[in-house]
């Protein structure tokens, strides 16, 4: 199976945990894009989706999946997204599509957490994938000294500006043996707007496709 295709079955089985009728919070990227073609076979059986992304948005909205702004809702009972790396404690890096600030603040406001991923994903210790950094492009310098004091290596992402009009910074040569204390050490420096680590608000399931099947981890 190609990795693709891993992508996709993971992507599927995220299918099972969506409740009838809800509003449900869809992630960003190639193997959410995989779980909202899923989902457009189902959109009669849901009232709309929350995106956390303008990219994810065009998506659904071309199966006439109905949008829905998170300022009109609550809570989510299930948020489904992908990951770049999750570890054995269900923390992970996300942000390569650089949508971190929207995801986080999607997951925050839902129950329930599931993370779609092939497993090529899955890592003992994080951080061999570059930690996303978003920042106010004012305090751009500023935030790469901070994170080189704390051991990495800071790189603007080219010609890159987020949904939210801010740079990232993507910081490379980290092992997080900490996620929620470096989680929180990031967000502490000023010009951060979010960083990519999801560590105090991890996944609850991860849905790991391999070419065996996709295992399924609460
Ligand atoms: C989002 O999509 C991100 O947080 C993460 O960067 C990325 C995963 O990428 P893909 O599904 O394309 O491998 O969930």
């Amino acid at each position: 199976m190609t990795q693709d295709e891993l992508k996709k079955a993971a992507a599927l089985a995220a299918l099972d945990y969506v409740p009838e009728g809800a509003v449900i919070g869809v992630g960003t990227g190639s193997t959410v894009n995989h779980f909202i073609d899923g989902l457009a076979g189902i959109r009669s059986r849901i009232a709309g989706a929350v995106s956390s992304s303008e990219a994810s948005s065009a998506r659904l909205r071309a199966y006439g999946i109905p949008l829905v702004e998170l300022t009109n809702v609550d809570e989510l009972p299930v948020y489904v997204d992908g990951a770049d790396e999750i570890d054995g404690g269900f923390a992970m890096i996300k942000g390569g599509g650089g949508a971190l600030t929207r995801e986080k603040i999607v997951a925050a406001v839902s129950r329930r957490f599931v993370c779609i991923c092939d497993a090529s994903k899955k890592v003992a210790t994080l951080g061999c994938f570059p930690l996303p950094v978003e920042v106010i492009p004012m305090a751009a310098r500023h935030v790469s000294r901070e994170l080189a004091a704390l051991g990495g290596k800071p790189v603007l992402r080219e010609g890159f500006t987020t949904d939210n009009g801010n740079l990232i910074l993507d910081v490379h040569g980290l092992a997080i043996t900490d996620p929620r204390g470096f989680e929180t050490r990031v967000n502490q420096i000023v010009g951060v707007v979010t960083n990519g680590l999801f560590a105090h608000r991890g996944a609850d399931v991860l849905l790991l496709a391999a070419p065996g099947g996709v295992e399924r981890f609460e």
